[in-house]
């Protein structure tokens, strides 16, 4: 009996150290809590060893939404939804993706308006915002790198002193020559060397091989600055373990990573909703503290977006769970902390 009470005792003093020990632990993943807005009480991030933390080094994690590519459902883009998102779905960030094929930016600069209401709904709403150059198409972000820095020199010098502000400077680099060393990790030294001029402290997050999912080649290598991160992009549907092994890996080597795009579906954006594989995913990030953003607010009525089809075609947010789709209130979920 007496050997039993001291194991009893010695399990529970081991539980107790491991749960006081967790870092992550006061973290309540609020988007506002008595009052405060996130970005009131965390501030200006900042990156300690893999973690994103808050302003006084608290490890932080950041949960939110993507819009759709802006140039077809930039509608969503405004203070309305991103308002409605953070007081009814408890989001913290709003990622806007501006696409610069697939009739984005480089066929016209007029797309830049999307984000910059983006960036003055945030600031006004006491939200971070994640600035994406969304490369897809045009595969590698080099072909482009001109462009990149005229686009990221004006947003860091016009918001690069609102703590709000970080910077996705590269979504996908894709293409078997598209390597880290060759391509990715030059274009990002050129364009952090830009943002940095304007803007000494806001996250940039760097995109990573083979459409954002090789965190551990970009660690390998790693760029030589401060308050940089790396991106890793997962769809449930499609990745899973092998992916989860990539992101320990680059961690251990010192990486910290953000996920600036994920999807409950395939990797196709449709294919059904995958909740277990999602919810793994979920507790995956939770553990190690990874920031994200889901793929994405639209009404297009493709898996991936979180209104059904057509629902507020004018972009008004207040929406009842008749407007949701499948993916939509399983997300709202997790992001009310309802489920886990
Ligand atoms: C998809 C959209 C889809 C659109 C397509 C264009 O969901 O409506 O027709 O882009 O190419 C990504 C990309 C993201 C993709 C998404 C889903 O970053 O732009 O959006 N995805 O396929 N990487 C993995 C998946």
């Amino acid at each position: 009996m007496k050997l039993f009470k001291t194991a009893i005792f010695t399990v529970s003093a081991v539980l107790l150290f491991a749960s006081c020990s967790n870092k992550y632990k006061n973290d309540t993943k609020l988007a506002v809590e008595d009052g405060k807005t996130v970005v009131e009480r965390y501030g200006q991030l900042q990156v300690i060893g893999t973690d994103l933390c808050n302003k006084d080094g608290q490890p932080v994690q950041l949960r939110g939404m993507s819009s759709h590519g802006l140039q077809w459902y930039g509608k969503f883009a405004n203070e309305n939804v991103i308002g409605w998102l953070r007081d009814d779905w408890n989001c913290q960030l709003w990622r806007a993706a501006m696409y610069i094929s697939e009739g984005g930016y480089l066929s016209s600069k007029a797309i830049k308006t999307r984000v910059t209401d983006s960036v003055e709904a945030a600031i006004k709403l006491g939200v971070y915002v994640i600035i994406d150059w969304h490369v897809l198409g045009t595969k590698d972000p080099l072909a482009h790198v001109e462009q990149a820095k005229e686009f990221f020199d004006e947003m860091s010098k016009t918001y690069g002193s609102y703590p709000n502000i970080i910077y996705e400077i590269c979504n996908e680099p894709n293409g078997e020559k598209v390597t880290w060393k060759d391509s990715i990790k030059p274009y990002a030294e050129q364009v952090i060397k830009t943002i940095r001029a304007n803007d000494p402290n806001n996250i940039i997050i760097v995109g990573t091989p083979v459409w954002s999912s090789q965190p551990q080649l970009a660690a390998k290598d790693p760029i030589k600055a401060d308050n940089i991160m790396y991106t890793v992009h997962f769809y449930a549907g499609t990745h899973g373990k092998t992916d989860r092994k990539n992101i320990k890996e680059a961690l251990k080597l010192g990486a910290p990573v953000f996920c600036t795009e994920w999807g409950t579906t395939m990797a196709s954006g449709d294919g059904g909703v995958f909740e277990k594989s999602t919810l793994e995913w979920m507790k995956f990030f939770e553990e190690n503290n990874i920031s994200w953003a889901n793929w994405a607010v639209n009404n297009k009525g493709e898996d991936s977006g979180i209104l059904g089809f057509n629902k507020d075609r004018d972009g008004k947010g207040g929406w009842t769970e008749k407007d949701l789709s499948p993916d939509g209130k399983l997300i709202r979920k997790i992001l009310r902390n309802e489920i886990k």
